[in-house]
């Protein structure tokens, strides 16, 4: 049999298929100490939450009860949509058992959860939005979830969860999963963001893209422009110069992971800015737009609350909210130049 290149699997992409999320991580930290085993297994819990959500909305549509809504207001005082609940659920359970983490704070739940028998062990917090952009769910449409882990501070553990009250910089991990045509799962622990593709076949986040970078300037302004009436003068004026000259284009999918996805990868900014009704905006700080700011800025982009870097935040409390622009740095700068002037 002669040397028939089709015979072959070509070595990278076996290669590609050993590198799992929890190798990468190890990979990336160059270590194999307790903390970064820790960060390995907390990511790879995080891959398993991802996996079994995917599976879920995969087969919404035709499975009984899993459409819809609850029936319920949640604490951000929003119809909680079942799906929320699941996935809130799942990330629970998939935690509880990982000796790792002592609490969960999420967008679905008032107080964070305590898993009390990890806490002497468990040196970390996760906090996340079990599922973000639940309205697109039933039009089978793109949704997300975003996570962050922090450190545990203390051992005193109060139902106020003041000590989770830090800055974007105190984020050990960061990122999103981004329910789409595929499953991908995008990340940073400090080194650089990289992407993986769940493949379902092998039940595995396989890498895709290492140290993504953000394009310095892109095409994409993306804002729900019907909240035109509500904005500041200044966001306004920013808008009125995007229509007013070439080379802009408006995407907004009402799903913030996929619209953050998009910014990362084609370049552009992506801006929630306070309104009437909601002066500090919708966006949460801790569990949305800090791990998304963080992970945007290791891809060399930016993120702001208008005022200054949004990562020097330190919300006031668990659920807090931020305006946010975010994106390419001279996007965002281009956004910031306006608030200024105003
Ligand atoms: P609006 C979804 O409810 C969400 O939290 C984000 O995913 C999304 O970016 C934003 O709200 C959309 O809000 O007011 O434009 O519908």
């Amino acid at each position: 049999m002669g040397n028939n290149p089709s015979n072959t699997i070509p070595e990278r992409s076996l290669n590609r298929d050993c590198i799992t999320l929890s190798r990468h991580v190890l990979q990336e930290l160059k270590s194999f100490s307790p903390d970064a085993q820790d960060l390995s297994s907390l990511m790879n819990r995080i891959a398993l939450a991802g996996k079994l959500i995917s599976r879920r909305l995969s087969r919404a549509g035709l499975l009984e009860g899993v459409l819809g809504f609850t029936g319920e207001v949640n604490v951000q005082g929003e119809s909680v949509k079942k799906l929320d609940i699941y996935a809130n659920q799942v990330f629970i359970s998939v935690f509880e058992q990982s000796g790792l983490v002592c609490r969960l704070a999420s967008e679905e739940m008032e107080k964070p959860y305590y898993i009390p028998e990890n806490c002497p062990i468990g040196r970390y917090t996760l906090v996340y939005d079990p599922i973000d952009g639940s309205s697109n769910v039933d039009i089978n449409l793109n949704v997300g979830s975003i996570f962050a882990v922090r450190r545990q501070q203390g051992d005193d553990l109060k139902e106020e969860a003041t000590d989770l009250l830090q800055d974007g910089y105190q984020q050990l991990a960061a990122g999103y999963i981004l329910y789409g045509p595929s499953t991908m799962l995008v990340y940073t622990i400090g080194t650089g963001v990289h992407s993986f593709i769940l493949d379902p076949s092998l039940g595995e986040f396989i890498l895709a893209q290492e140290n993504i970078q953000i394009p310095e300037h892109g095409p994409i302004y993306s804002v729900n422009e019907g909240n035109f009436w509500q904005w500041d003068e200044s966001i306004r004026e920013y808008v009125r110069y995007v229509h007013s000259v070439d080379g802009y284009v408006s995407r907004y999918s009402g799903a913030l992971v996929g619209d953050i996805h998009r910014i990362l990868m084609q370049g552009g900014v992506f801006l929630y800015p306070g309104t009437q009704k909601q002066p500090n905006g919708k966006l949460r700080l801790l569990y949305e737009s800090a791990p998304l700011g963080w992970l945007i800025e290791q891809a060399g982009g930016k993120v702001s609350n208008g005022r200054e870097n949004l990562l020097r935040v330190v919300p006031d409390h668990l659920h807090a909210r931020t305006p946010l622009i975010i994106g390419s740095k001279r996007d965002v700068e281009l956004v910031e130049s306006f608030i200024k002037k105003g």
